[in-house]
């Protein structure tokens, strides 16, 4: 039984033995070299760039940090206008307001809940200078769609790729469709530093402009050109980030093991939604190498309990699921001002919100509680009348 306090959290930070980390750091301790593009950061960049398949990549103090600084790198005119999903985390949108920047909805896919990309088009404007999708859940969008109307209309592509790790699209890295594409390695993902991020990126002068300004605009000791900010990752967050590589394969290999269960026990269930199965073939055109980053389950009408139903009863029995994405961004109260509406503008969006739950998922999930976790679940059909 997988017991975190007598809960099941919706997913468990990886972690190396204190052992492997003890060794990884040792050497902190020698140099007293402890952050400033250290030795572990220089090495632990060089590592992910082979590891992630990309020409580019530059570290960054977390996920939110790599997608701020390169929107900053790009130099928009303030109030041009960024087209992305409302169904992703929060950090994307303040990425783009943050940079004074506009941004504007466009819906989702049903089936993978990532950015529609027949629907791009008919939002841009002469205001329009970039796409931001999200792989949303480590599902891929249609990254070739995307870069055709990107090219088409001369606007930069920039992938929120935060939850889609190590993934492959027809062989390639997904870091390296785009002009960039952001990952995160915070605690709750597949890979983690602790905290941290990149961006992975083929043009050698963005990644210099980014470098610049994680480092507060620092030319040399005595010229300070740019306006940046400290986005650099330390020597223990890189130490962490070394020793979970070397078992990133085998908790991939787990995490793979608890979503086949879960699909064996939830797929074709009248009313259960599940998300792409990329293990049995292409989707939407495309073979993806998925990373297992999420499970995220949709509750329709044909099923006898409401998703917040289904929250409640798993709560009951200690298992926290997570309404990961709800609610939309186009809904927040600290976007109250802005004359969003999330049923019209974004209705695909809005209903998988409201039915949407991602269920608990982490490298040593026992199988037995994935099949306890499904029978919670199944219990509360034909709740309803
Ligand atoms: N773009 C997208 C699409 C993102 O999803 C995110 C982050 C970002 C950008 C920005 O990347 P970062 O700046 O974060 O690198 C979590 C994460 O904090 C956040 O990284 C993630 N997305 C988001 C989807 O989820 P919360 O507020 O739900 O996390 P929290 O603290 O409730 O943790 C969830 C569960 O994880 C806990 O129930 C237990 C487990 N956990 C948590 C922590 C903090 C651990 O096992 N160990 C831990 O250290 O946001």
């Amino acid at each position: 039984m997988t017991e975190n306090n007598n809960r099941i959290l919706v997913t468990r930070s990886s972690m190396p033995t204190l052992d492997e980390y003890v060794e990884e750091i040792r050497e902190l301790w020698d140099s007293h070299w402890l952050t400033n593009m250290g030795k572990k950061h220089n090495q632990l960049a060089e590592e992910l760039k082979k590891y992630l398949g990309v020409p580019g990549l530059e570290l960054l103090v977390n996920g939110h940090a790599a997608l701020e600084f390169t929107i900053q790198s790009f130099d928009f005119a303030p109030g041009s206008e960024v087209i992305t999903t409302p169904f992703t985390f929060a950090s994307t949108v303040h990425s783009i307001v943050r940079n004074n920047l506009t941004p504007v909805f466009c819906d989702i896919d049903p089936d993978t809940y990532c950015l529609n990309a027949d629907q791009v088009e008919a939002l841009i404007t002469d205001k329009t200078v970039a796409i931001l999708p999200v792989h949303v859940y480590g599902h891929v969008c249609e990254v070739y769609k995307l870069k055709e109307i990107a090219e088409r209309h001369g606007l930069k592509l920039i992938y929120d790729a935060a939850h889609t790790f190590g993934e492959k699209v027809d062989g390639k890295g997904i870091g390296s469709f785009g002009d960039a594409s952001i990952f995160s390695f915070h605690a709750t993902k597949v890979y983690n530093t602790i905290e941290g991020g990149c961006v992975c990126f083929s043009d050698e002068e963005l990644g210099k402009k980014v470098y610049f300004l994680k480092d507060f605009g620092i030319v040399d000791e005595e010229n300070i050109t740019g306006v940046g900010a400290n986005g650099k990752m330390n020597e223990f967050a890189a130490a962490m980030g070394l020793c979970n590589l070397r078992h990133l394969k085998e908790e991939i290999d787990k995490r793979r093991k608890v979503i086949r269960r879960y699909r064996k026990n939830l797929g074709g269930v009248k009313g259960i939604k599940l998300g792409p199965d990329y293990e049995n073939g292409s989707v939407k055109g495309m073979d993806v190498e998925f990373n297992y980053a999420y499970f995220p389950v949709v509750f329709t009408d044909e099923f006898g309990a409401g998703r917040d139903q289904v929250f409640a009863k798993l709560a009951e029995n200690n298992i926290g699921a997570r309404k990961y994405f709800y609610p939309l961004i186009n809904e927040l109260k600290c976007y109250e001002d802005m004359g969003w509406s999330a049923k019209e503008q974004t209705p695909v969006a809005y209903d998988i919100s409201m039915r949407v739950l991602t269920l608990p998922l982490f490298a040593d999930l026992a199988l037995d509680d994935v099949d306890r976790i499904c029978e919670i679940i199944l219990s509360t059909d034909n709740h309803l009348e």
